[in-house]
Order: C-alpha cells, then structure tokens, then sequence
C-alpha cells in the first residue's frame, strides 16, 4: 500500500515524496521581481516531493494582482535561476506555475494601463489587490474586459510556450498550467464567463479548444513529461461558473490524457474552502473525472488538493484515489511540514494577515522543529 512518503515518478520529476507544496500567492517580488526572501522561503520548503510556485505571470498582460512574480523579463528570470539552484541544493524539485489572470486584472497593472482581456466582455464579480501611489496595497474590484479577437489567441497561446521554455533555462523542473479559479484557461471553460460564438465558445468541445492548444503548445517545447496542470471544476473563486461542470470537466480529462503530462492537479470543492462545495445540480464525482482521464489512456500523477489532513491525506494514497496530495496553507505555517506530518508532529498555527505582501514576518520566520 503506498503512503505519502513513499517516492513517485510524475513524467520527468522524480518526487523523494508524495507531498506537494500547492501553488500559493504571497504578493512579495515587486516589479515582477523575485528576490533573496522569495529564494529563503522556496529553499525552506524544499523537502517537499514537489514544490508549484506562487502563480508566475506569463506576460504583464497576465498580470492581475501587486507584486506577483513574472516570467518575462531578464531580471524575474535570474531571480528565478537563484531560486530554482536553491531548491536543487536543499534536495527538491520545483515547477512554475504558468498563470494569465484573464479578466481577473485592472487597468492599473496593464501594458499601457489598457483593459484586460478575456473570452467574453463580462466584468467579474471579485477583487484585485493593487497598490496605491503611496506604496500601501488596496483591494479593488476588476476592471471590466474586453473580448479577445479569434485572431489574438495564438499569440497568447505562443506567450505560454515561451514562458515555459524560460522557465526550464531558468531551472524549473517543469511547469504546471494554471488551469483553475477563474483565470483566462476556467475562463474559456466555464459557461459563466465564455459567451464566444467562435470555435472557442459554445459547445464543450470548443470551450476546451483554448486549454488543448495550450497544453499542446507547452508540452512542444518543454515534453509533456514535465508539464502539469491544475483545474478546479467546481470552485466559485473569482466568479467562476458552470451549470454543468461535471462532462465539461470530464471533456478537460479526456483531452488531458492525450498529452502524455506529468501530472493532473484537481482542487476539490471551493478553493480554501468547503470541499463538497457544489455547482450545478449533483455533488461533482471526482472518481468519474479520474476514471475519465485513465480511461482516455491518461497516465499522468493524480494529485489532489483542498483541506486535507494528514489523516485524508493517508486514505486517499492508500486508497489510490491519488497518487499525491498538495497542501497550501499547512505548507505556509509550516516549512517543515513534510518532517511535521512523518512524525505526527503539531503543526505551527498560519496568521492571516501576513499572507499577501509585506516582508519577512509571515513568510520566512515561521519555526521549523528544533
Ligand atoms: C489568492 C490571492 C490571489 C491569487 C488563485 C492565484 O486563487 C490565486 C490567488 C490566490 O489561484
């Protein structure tokens, strides 16, 4: 029976565990730029089996919050190659987490203050986090988007390509898509937000078109051995919605598994919250989304996330329901969490008001054992 500490191999990253730190937004690399705090606080948490970064803007145009990392100018990616070394050297394994926010951005963070972008001029219903003249940060809500043309979709699709190719010469492992929470990939899936009457909207298939030719164009350049994925097919984050999410989301597995990827990544439930969080009219089945994926050939890690416990977290390995569990805010408190959890050991408590910018507090002084 395997157990979380068990070794896996996903594709090309050979995990010494089953312990996935989850991608984690922190809001402290100004100007796209991820300094020697990021690097303390990766290196930190280098034994878990795998570390996703904090979403790594592909573009500014991807840009949708203060202080978020990118991928796209010289100095984020030799913040980046410092980063990725320092993991290496503790022993662990990391990956980018692609991220394009979509219509989840306002004017402010945008190339020459213009709209965002989206699949359809809908103005989301949430919050970005952005920061005033006088350097303190404020919630704010999106800015309203505009469409995209058919026309400009594969240059957008070609910036992923190449923020994954500058993430391997920067030394990540591999990358995983950011497929979930209302950013532009859930945006293009999700009926809520694709109102398109092209061959991106509509029907399930076209509404997966985006995802596909992304997946395709990343796993081009870099194989699909180190690529991943992370969806949420019922999260309600950032607007987010689909009256019917459960064959949209076993379209997505399918068309996953013809990619040969390292690993799919699937939040269960509300993102950070409850995980039977339901849309649409039936609890979301999410043995039939992996059967869906298997069964269409897909052999990529299974990896599972949303509020487990070591004690969910073992049942669902040794059930092999999956084949590794990420956690997020366990990993924040906690640097050493993977030793915290071999050794049943009490886990440091997380303070909230720390998790978006600010400095050290909060993020690299949280106490490993001993
Ligand atoms: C929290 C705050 C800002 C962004 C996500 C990237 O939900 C995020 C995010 C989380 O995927």
């Amino acid at each position: 029976m395997a157990s979380l500490f068990d070794p896996l191999i996903a594709g090309a990253l050979h995990l010494s565990n089953r312990i996935v730190m989850a991608p984690l937004t922190r809001n402290r690399s100004p100007n796209g730029v991820p300094g020697a705090m990021v690097e303390t606080y990766y290196a930190q948490r280098a034994s878990a089996g795998l570390i996703v970064s904090e979403g790594v803007a592909i573009t500014q145009q991807g840009q949708g919050y203060a202080d978020v990392p990118g991928l796209y100018e010289p100095a984020q990616l030799d913040g980046w190659r410092r980063i990725t070394a320092a993991v290496h050297a503790a022993g662990g394994r990391i990956v980018a987490q692609l991220w394009h926010v979509g219509r989840i951005s306002h004017v402010s963070l945008q190339p020459g203050g213009a709209d965002p972008v989206a699949p359809s001029a809908i103005t989301a219903e949430a919050k970005t986090y952005i920061l005033k003249p006088d350097g303190s940060g404020e919630f704010v809500p999106t800015s309203a988007p505009r469409a995209l043309e058919i026309g400009e979709i594969p240059a957008i699709v070609q910036d992923y390509a190449r923020a994954a190719r500058a993430a391997v010469d920067a030394g990540f492992d591999g990358v995983e898509l950011h497929g979930a929470n209302g950013y532009l990939i859930d945006q293009f899936l999700r009926a809520g937000s694709n109102r398109r009457s092209d061959e991106y909207g509509g029907s399930i298939e076209n509404r997966v078109r985006f995802m596909d030719e992304v997946v395709a164009a990343v796993a081009a350049v870099i194989g699909g051995e180190r690529t991943g994925i992370r969806i949420s097919p019922v999260t309600p984050a950032n607007d987010a919605a689909d009256p019917d999410p459960q064959p949209l989301f076993e379209a997505v597995a399918r068309s996953l598994a013809r990619h040969d990827l390292a690993f799919v990544h699937v939040i269960e439930g509300a993102t950070g919250g409850a995980r039977d969080f339901q849309q649409g009219d039936t609890p979301f089945d999410y043995h039939a989304l992996r059967n869906a994926y298997r069964d269409a050939g897909g052999q990529g890690a299974w990896i599972l996330n949303n509020g487990y416990t070591r004690e969910l977290a073992d049942a669902a390995i040794a059930a092999g329901h999956a084949d590794a569990i990420a956690f997020g805010r366990a990993f924040i408190a906690n640097p050493d969490l993977v030793r915290r959890l071999r050794e049943n050991a009490p886990l440091n408590a997380l303070e909230k008001t720390t998790l978006y910018g600010g400095g050290e507090a909060g993020y690299t002084d949280y106490p490993a054992l001993d």
